[in-house]
């Protein structure tokens, strides 16, 4: 079978079996192209859980990685959570352990502790206000009368909203390694090749790298800006994946990936037949356990009541 047409198949087999099954199908950002087109929603993680949580899915097949799925689990509990990879992790979540912050937070008894939408639902149940990479500096500017701030887990994150509060964080040492394969002579060789292209990066991004950006902004906030945007041209620092959904969205206009070399694994080990045998095994389940996730929902409920 020609590669188009197996593709095809297998889409309309999942289209069939995703109404079987009442599911709703959710695939982040910088999923693999074919996994984009036969999601019911594309979008960053807290978007995606929202709004499977807003559907009358009993079902949700969550192509992106574990503590994606954990988030759609903590807002949805009365659904079934599947993802079609389980073993698709966040080295960035898997930085920071729930004991590590307690650990920390036993070192800064008075800190209000700010996490990163990438955390396990473990390290969410332990903090007092989730952040999303779109609303970090926000989440940090609500928190006026806190002595001291944790800001854990991304440092990269934690040093763009210090930098843009002017409030000192006591920040994790956790990085994205796909996000700090891109380098600042990356952005440089780029913009001399793309003059007239506007750079945004995202917030896991190294420092250096926002330094040389037009826009720093999460996926979503990309998504918008460009929609909106008068420019023509755009070079994106963040995940490849989200070029193929920038494009698509926005066929009169041209993005250049930073880096080819920002391709995050976890991300591409969804594919069309794991979404498949997902929903016909129905594999695997993310399920979180109750006391876990009325804390963690405690912490995402503190983001959104800003
Ligand atoms: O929350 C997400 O989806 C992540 C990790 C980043 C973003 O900017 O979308």
């Amino acid at each position: 079978m020609k590669p188009d047409l197996h593709i095809q198949k297998l889409a309309e087999r999942i289209q069939e079996l995703k109404k079987e099954r009442k599911a709703v199908i959710l695939a982040h950002n910088y999923q693999m192209p074919e996994v984009q087109d036969i999601a019911d929603y594309r979008g960053d993680s807290l978007e995606l859980s929202r709004m499977a949580a807003k559907s009358d899915a009993k079902v949700i097949v969550f192509c992106g990685v574990y503590f994606m799925a954990e988030t759609a689990s903590i807002l949805s509990p009365d659904k079934t959570v599947l993802m079609p990879d389980k073993s698709a992790g966040c080295p960035l979540a898997n930085m920071i352990t729930a004991e590590d912050l307690r650990e920390l937070k036993r070192r800064h008894p008075k800190a209000v502790v700010v996490g990163y939408v990438n955390t396990s639902a473990e390290v969410k149940a332990e903090i007092d206000i989730c952040c999303t990479s779109s609303n970090a500096v926000n989440v940090v500017l609500s928190l006026k009368d806190a002595e001291e701030i944790i800001f854990v887990p991304d440092k990269y994150l934690a040093d763009f909203a210090s930098k843009r509060t002017g409030r000192r964080l006591i920040a994790w040492d956790g990085y994205c390694p796909t996000h700090v394969k891109i380098l600042p002579e990356d952005i440089v060789r780029s913009i001399r090749l793309h003059p007239h292209a506007k750079v945004i990066a995202h917030p896991e991004c190294t420092s250096e790298v926002v330094a040389l950006a037009d826009e720093t902004l999460s996926t979503g906030k990309t998504c918008d800006y460009v929609r909106k945007s008068d420019t023509k041209e755009f070079i994106i620092a963040t995940e490849v994946g989200l070029v193929y959904r920038l494009q698509k969205d926005n066929p009169g206009k041209k993005f250049y990936p930073a880096s080819e070399l920002a391709v995050c694994p976890n991300m591409k080990r969804t594919n069309l037949e794991k979404v498949l045998w997902s929903l016909e095994e129905m594999k695997d389940e993310v399920r979180v356990s109750d006391e876990i996730r009325r804390k963690a929902k405690k912490a995402i409920d503190a983001m959104l009541a800003l």
